[in-house]
């Protein structure tokens, strides 16, 4: 089955927030954000901007009629800056004007006087001033001191990985109306109803019952619209409680690469051992998080890191710390891995450096180590249902490793100017929201009497499908046609408290939900059907429209079933909640069961690196995915496909740069530079593990959102092993990206 928006999309006909009509008195709102990093706020001068006509009103936080405070997990961030600046381009004041003109024009004209004060900009400097978020977070397993001690090989190292900007074809932005009573609705583009709702009440100082969120879908998230959507809305419902008029701000392209926090750039220091098997004895890791300004979900994130530190190895001792460092960089946030692809890329460094330094193949150290059946992570949890050594093995025999290996070392034997480089990436990712709390959803259903059905959830459609996913349970558990299900905007007065579209447990989350309240409506009917066909309740079935009393080759049409229990008075509309079981957190043991279930998978990446220009292509990546039992493959290949490329993207071009007076330079396309088609792996082969799949996913098809992200991670080590083809005495850099300048200078050092 085809994504269900595929039609509306290519005619350009879908619906995002700035295409919903907006009323005739529509006002346009703009924010005024800091020019400095840090500092303190002497004065601001909106006398001119307040002058130019069409300028309605200026909101700056003495408007604010509740809280002025937008923070999620800590209470650490204004909605609008008081006395102090702490990143550029934190936002000061909200402009609110007739048009979009008249508020850029008025914008131009505010005087700010900002007495400067130092700004941090990375994490290793905030760690030494003492600058940070929150307390560290650590997890142990065994005793790594004494482990230390046993090991035949130790090594040391550091590593940085960069932020990456999540770019959202669909900026940010709401329209927020003022309806009756004080009521306001705001349709925003946000991953997080609930969140949006809560915040909006808390800075308006009004009930959450009278603000009703909806998002329609979204132009992509990416984690960049988790918690980071919030501020626009709260903005535009600031000015619509005060205007009782609409008020739309959607951001250009420039203010959200300026204002919106990014993937969070780690500085890291490990120190790996090995016995003389090659077995990963102990792992110590520290990691520095460049947070940015403000918590955002700075803490989660950090956490997800810890979970994902050993990657797909069993280590038996392991010592791992976060320390989520306080910066003058705008809050950093969930961007697709949320922590977990951070964590991956030092492992994955301290294998490649011990296998360096050893002489050996990077892989004989990465397959000794594999996780197997019960294994322990750090964390706890024991690994059960493990796939990791049959993606690896399956991935080696079906794509022939041996065959790709021999090309490889013939083709640098060959040639001097370009060189090969192949590597493998293994990925184990842990699915389910690691605040166990967050782990429910819920689901309403109508069936309406002409026996068409609407589906609300508290998945929020961004691109990767999950409506579609949503159609096919109802249809599926229900026997009707798919076109026969419509699926409703996100509500939050339809669905209620609901936790934001993330941790790729969406579709598993919501899709329980709809299950649990299709099956409820489904033995009503039961009743029903039994009663028209004369037959018995054990033996209705539902199937293609029809519901059959099985055996008696008995039949009604479902429109039939569906008008006679109208008549009958039967309930027609099935509210369901459901709540992963068995998973659970004691976090001051730092100890637990967080995941419902793992997501396995192997990349073999290779590429070409020309060795004159530094530049290089990602010839391959062969992928083998444990997508369970997909309940649409097409889909999830999808998925698979647009997180490779954008874990690739992170690994080797995408190069956010901030100046040391914290502005952001890379602040426009023509200086980010993200994959396209030119820079794309020329051949993507993904084959889907045959397995079993798993109870804890939604009709035993995985979680697919983030997990192939990290495959992503294998570009940076295939490049890796080209430039030591062309350079054997270079010194093993883990420093991400690996832009095409990087490559150069390795190439010849
Ligand atoms: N795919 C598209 N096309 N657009 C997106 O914004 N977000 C990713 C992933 N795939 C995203 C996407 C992220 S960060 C997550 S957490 C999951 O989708 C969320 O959806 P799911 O839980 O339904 O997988
Ligand atoms: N968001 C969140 C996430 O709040 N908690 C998580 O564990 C998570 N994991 C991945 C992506 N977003
Ligand atoms: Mo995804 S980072 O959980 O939005």
């Amino acid at each position: 089955m085809k994504n269900i928006d595929s039609y509306t999309h290519l005619r350009g006909e879908s619906l995002f927030v700035d295409d919903i009509i907006t009323r005739q008195d529509t006002l346009y709102g703009l924010v005024f954000d800091s020019p400095k990093a840090h500092g303190k706020i002497i004065s601001v001068n909106y006398a001119n901007a307040e002058a130019v006509e069409g300028v309605i009103k200026i909101f700056t936080y003495k408007d604010i009629l509740g809280k002025n405070q937008i923070g999620g997990i800590i209470a650490d961030e204004p909605l609008w800056a008081e006395d102090e600046v702490h990143f550029w381009g934190q936002p000061i004041a909200f402009i609110v004007a007739e048009t979009k003109a008249i508020a850029k024009k008025a914008r131009a004209l505010i005087e700010i006087e900002i007495e400067e004060l130092p700004v941090i900009t990375t994490a290793r400097e905030a760690k030494e001033k003492g600058s940070f978020i929150n307390a560290p977070r650590s997890f142990h397993l065994g005793n790594t001191n004494e482990a230390f001690e046993k090991c035949e090989h130790v090594f040391e190292g550091k590593t940085f990985s960069n932020g990456q900007e999540h770019l959202y074809l669909e900026t940010q932005g709401a329209y927020a109306i003022p309806m009756e009573n004080g009521n306001i609705k705001i349709t925003s583009s946000t991953q997080g109803p609930t969140s949006v709702q809560k915040i909006v009440a808390q800075v308006l100082g009004v009930a959450m019952h009278k603000i009703e969120i909806d998002v329609i879908r979204l132009g992509g998230g990416f984690g960049g619209k988790e918690d980071q959507a919030t501020p626009w809305a709260v903005m535009a419902a600031v000015a619509v409680q005060q205007l009782k008029k609409p008020v739309k701000y959607i951001l250009n392209r420039h203010d959200d690469l300026r204002m919106t926090g990014k993937r969070h750039p780690y500085d890291s220091t490990y120190k790996i051992g090995l016995d003389e098997h090659l077995k990963i004895i102990a792992y110590d890791v520290e990691f520095l998080q460049n947070s940015g300004a403000a918590a955002d979900l700075s803490p989660a994130i950090a956490e997800r890191t810890l979970f994902h530190a050993t990657n797909s190895y069993y280590i038996p001792n392991v010592s791992s710390i976060v320390h989520s460092c306080k910066t003058n960089l705008p809050p950093n946030t969930a961007f697709r891995g949320f922590g977990g692809p951070q964590g991956m890329f030092v492992i994955e460094s301290a294998i490649a450096k011990a296998a360096d330094a050893l002489g050996i193949d990077k892989r004989l150290i990465q397959e000794a180590n594999l996780l197997v059946e019960n294994d322990a992570f750090s964390y706890g949890q024991i690994a059960t249902k493990v796939e990791m050594e049959n993606t690896w093995n399956t991935a080696i025999k079906q794509f022939d490793l041996e065959k790709l290996e021999k090309e490889t070392a013939e083709f640098n034997a060959a040639n001097t100017n370009y060189k090969k480089g192949i590597s493998l990436m293994p990925i184990t990712f842990g699915i389910s929201f690691t605040n166990t709390p967050m782990n429910h959803a819920r689901a309403l259903i109508h069936i309406y009497q002409d026996g068409s059905v609407g589906v609300s959830t508290g998945a929020v459609e961004m691109g990767q499908s999950v409506n579609t996913k949503m159609l096919q349970v109802a249809s599926q558990t229900l026997g009707i046609s798919p076109d026969k299900v419509k699926l409703e905007t996100t509500n939050t007065t339809r669905v209620a408290n609901t936790s934001p579209t993330a941790a790729s447990a969406t579709a598993d989350l919501n899709g329980k939900a709809v299950l649990k309240a299709c099956n409820a409506l489904k033995e009503r009917l039961k009743v029903v059907a039994a009663n028209l066909l004369d037959a018995n309740i054990e033996h209705i079935v539902f199937k293609e429209d029809i519901v059959f009393a099985t055996k008696e080759e008995i039949f009604v049409s479902w429109e039939k079933v569906v008008a006679a229990a109208m008549l009958k008075r039967v309930a027609l509309s099935e509210n369901a909640h459901y709540a992963t079981p068995i998973i659970h957190f004691y976090k001051t043991k730092e100890k637990g069961h967080p995941f419902a279930y793992h997501v396995y998978g192997t990349a073999i990446t290779q590429v070409t690196v020309d060795c004159m220009r530094g530049t290089y292509e990602i010839d391959a990546v062969k992928i083998v995915h444990d997508f369970g039992k997909s309940m649409n493959l097409g889909i999830d290949i999808g998925q698979v496909e647009g997180a490779l490329a954008q874990g690739i993207g992170w690994m080797t071009m995408e190069e956010i740069a901030y100046g040391k007076d914290g502005r952001l330079q890379s602040n426009a396309l023509s200086t980010y530079k993200v994959p396209d088609i030119f820079s794309a792996a020329k051949k993507v082969a993904i084959i889907p593990l045959e397995t079993q799949g798993n109870d804890m996913a939604i009709l035993k098809s995985k979680a697919v959102g983030e997990p192939p992200l990290m495959y992503g991670i294998g570009a940076y080590f295939a490049i890796q092993q080209a430039i030591k083809a062309f350079n054997p005495k270079h010194k093993l850099q883990f420093h991400s990206p690996y832009t095409p300048e990087k490559v150069l200078m390795n190439l010849y050092e």
